[in-house]
């Protein structure tokens, strides 16, 4: 191949390297999408290369602008990317290595076990990616809450001559984000925002996965972004780098609204023969397409993988050189700020590495045993409230629920999250759940302590932005209230019946539904201190007693998931009920009915299965000694995987069809529940 001369030389032969090391890579996976890849190489060049803040040396560096590829079928063209920028792997501390993110070897495993090259790019698994993106649009809504971080943290940190934060957010999104809902609802808040600092990339490429991309999708979407309240602007050719750098500099310059590029291009641009074929472009181009490809490109047909002469000096001339001085002279300015503000360095130092201020769980409440007792929404609203003055990080919200929810953060200084005016700690989400689980997770990314707040049954809006924050890893908190048919009279629209076991059944969800008031500030402690993984409040609507800690067992049990609340003489039961959240009470009521009728009886409670599962054998047989199988559970639920604890021999008090809409004393009589249910089943195991 000839020798480049000119920078704009170099700068295709390094477009081009992204290209074939994508075809190469899916190719030898024998499964991937080239096409992105090769369209979008040099979109992403030349954000990378000339207005990314971004250091390879240091992926985690807190002020770095952020890509986020939401089409993320096209990962082969952030690992080109990571790759050639030389960007470095991260140790288990969270601390850069010297050894790169996504080696040569790691991007001829594409696809592989064990590879740091999955299908989709996950940000669990590889220093560089910002998030685990491949349901499309998930990613898109993540940079929202990735540029909400950004400002508030801007409001929150920065002092006059020390801007520590002004990190830009870049998200590359493809047709089929633009279609999907939760992108639509991100889009919305974003505009709403005036979120300046975020920045979305349309690969407007006319194409998806089944054909044309009009086949099913025609609107004016730059119209819709106008409407949102975006700056719109387009690029005809994605190949016109000078029109690329024209539009990321109206994005820069643009301080009252995020920013749209819509970039024109053509999948698979490069190989004419493919240029105006539909077919395949998310499958390997196959060997012959591979070398016409190549050809194309002024490639050598047959070399495979190569990263020709000057291109990765000329990554390292460009975002490393760049990314490097901005870095040093930020840590420049930090090590001043530090000394001029040391509790706010001390502050950021902590909610990087995933600490918790000094007194974080001061003045948490502890509540009276009260038979009339109070909802557990409200006892939430109470210790998040506290935990949120001693955490000045712990950021978050509801869709349009706060007063339902109880989550509104009201102690003085709490105040509200608005357009421009981004210090509060109240994020308003509106009616968009969706959006707010991906916004959650992208604040969560970027360090806060982040919170959503919904009704359960919504969970459902939500689930594959959970699922994503499980998948990730991440410390999310998402709250939930009317967690049951005890919401009453709303009705079964609202009442939650198989949510509680779906998110049981997600890997790395950790679901706490606290049985009284005293539970729920436990189980706050254990999802404050819970670091690699998100958590699941679940809440009553309902007023449920508040237990006499001194008469059962103290709640710091919720610690363990599941504990002996009360318990026959001798601690040798002869039945045992569990339960969860509301339906704890049900349980303490039949153990006091079935003592006065001389029937020794345990109660459980069971707010964690997932913790209670962590235990040793030991502490699970004594809290459930294989020897009793007289067992009964209650939850006014799906009554999906009770079995595993009531055991061949045992009850399952449940839901076993939708609710209604009914006062709560009538829905309990028609569904069965309460205290005489519970008796009566445990005779029944009892044999009685
Ligand atoms: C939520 C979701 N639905 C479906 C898919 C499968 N999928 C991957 S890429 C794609 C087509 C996307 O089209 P577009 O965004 O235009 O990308 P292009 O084919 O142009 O690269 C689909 C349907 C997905 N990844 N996520
Ligand atoms: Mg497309």
């Amino acid at each position: 191949m000839s020798q480049p001369k000119t920078q704009l030389d170099l700068d295709l032969l390094s477009i081009n390297t992204i290209r074939t090391l994508a075809i190469d890579a899916v190719q030898q996976a024998n499964s991937g999408h080239p096409g992105a890849p090769m369209g979008l190489a040099p979109v992403v060049y030349e954000l990378w290369q000339k207005y990314l803040r971004y250091d390879p040396a240091d992926p985690t560096w807190p002020n770095r602008d952020r890509f986020v590829l939401s089409a993320g079928h096209a990962s082969m063209l952030l690992y080109a990317t990571l790759h050639l920028a030389g960007v470095r792997a991260v140790n288990s501390h969270g601390k850069p290595t010297n050894e790169p993110a996504v080696s040569m070897d790691e991007i001829k495993r594409f696809r592989q076990i064990d590879s740091k090259t999955p299908g989709h790019p996950e940000s669990h698994l590889t220093a560089g990616v910002e998030t685990t993106s491949g349901p499309l649009g998930q990613g898109a809504g993540n940079s929202v809450g990735m540029a909400i971080a950004s400002k508030w943290l801007a409001e929150n940190f920065n002092r006059p001559g020390f801007d520590i934060f002004d990190f830009n957010v870049y998200a590359m999104c493809g047709d089929g984000d633009f279609m999907e809902g939760v992108c639509c609802e991100a889009a919305s808040l974003a505009g709403h925002l005036k979120l300046s600092n975020l920045c979305w990339i349309y690969d407007h490429n006319h194409v998806t996965l089944d054909g044309p991309a009009e086949w099913s999708f025609s609107e004016d979407v730059m119209t819709r972004f106008v409407g949102y309240g975006w700056n719109v602007t387009r690029v005809a050719d994605a190949n016109d780098l000078m029109m690329l750098g024209r539009a990321y500099d109206v994005f820069l310059k643009t301080k009252d609204r995020p920013t749209l590029i819509v970039v024109d291009s053509h999948i698979g641009y490069g190989s004419p023969h493919k240029q105006d074929s539909y077919e395949a472009h998310g499958e390997p181009l196959g060997e012959a397409e591979v070398k016409l490809a190549k050809q194309n490109y002024g490639w050598p047909e047959d070399a495979k993988f190569l990263v020709p002469d000057g291109v990765y000096d000329q990554f390292k001339n460009g975002v490393g050189k760049r990314g490097a001085d901005a870095h040093s002279s930020w840590n420049a300015k930090y090590a001043d700020y530090a000394k001029q503000f040391p509790q706010l360095a001390d502050q950021l130092n902590r909610m990087q590495s995933g600490q918790l201020p000094d007194g974080w769980d001061k003045d948490l409440p502890s509540f009276p045993a009260d038979a009339k007792g109070m909802a557990t929404r409200e006892s939430s609203g109470k210790t998040l409230n506290a935990l949120a003055k001693n955490i000045p990080w712990l950021v978050g919200g509801s869709a349009d629920l706060a007063k339902s929810n109880k989550t509104n953060l009201t102690f003085d200084g709490a105040e509200d999250f608005y357009p421009h005016e981004y210090h509060g700690r109240n994020v308003h989400f509106g009616v968009r759940e969706h959006a707010m689980g991906a916004i959650v997770n992208g604040m969560t990314l970027s360090k806060l302590r982040a919170f959503s707040a919904t009704f359960f049954n919504f969970s459902d809006y939500m689930r594959p932005a959970m699922r994503l924050g499980a998948l990730m890893e991440i410390p999310a908190i998402y709250i939930f209230t009317h967690d049951s048919i005890g919401l009453g009279e709303d009705g079964p629209t609202h009442q939650p019946i198989e949510q509680l076991a779906s998110l049981r059944a997600m890997p790395n969800m950790m679901v706490l539904r606290p049985g009284d008031a005293n539970e729920v500030v436990e189980a706050y402690k254990i999802a404050m201190q819970h670091t690699h993984g998100p958590c699941t409040m679940v809440f009553t609507r309902q007023a449920m007693p508040t237990f006499d800690r001194t008469k059962y067992a103290p709640a710091s049990g919720v610690a363990k998931g599941a504990y002996v609340l009360a318990d026959a003489a001798g601690g040798k039961p002869d039945v045992i009920l569990m339960a969860s959240g509301s339906e704890v009470t049900h349980c303490v009521d039949a153990y006091e009915k079935l003592k006065a009728e001389g029937i020794k009886a345990r109660v459980v409670s069971m707010p964690c299965w997932e913790i209670f599962e962590k235990q040793d054998a030991a502490y699970k047989e004594s809290v459930l000694p294989s020897i009793v199988t007289a067992r009964v559970s209650i939850e006014m639920a799906s009554t999906f995987g009770w079995e595993r604890y009531t055991g061949p021999k045992g009850k399952i008090i449940g839901m076993h069809s939708f609710g209604a809409s009914a006062p709560l004393k009538d829905l309990l009589k028609k569904f069965g529940f309460g205290a005489d249910s519970v008796v009566a089943a445990a005779k029944s195991v009892l044999g009685k």
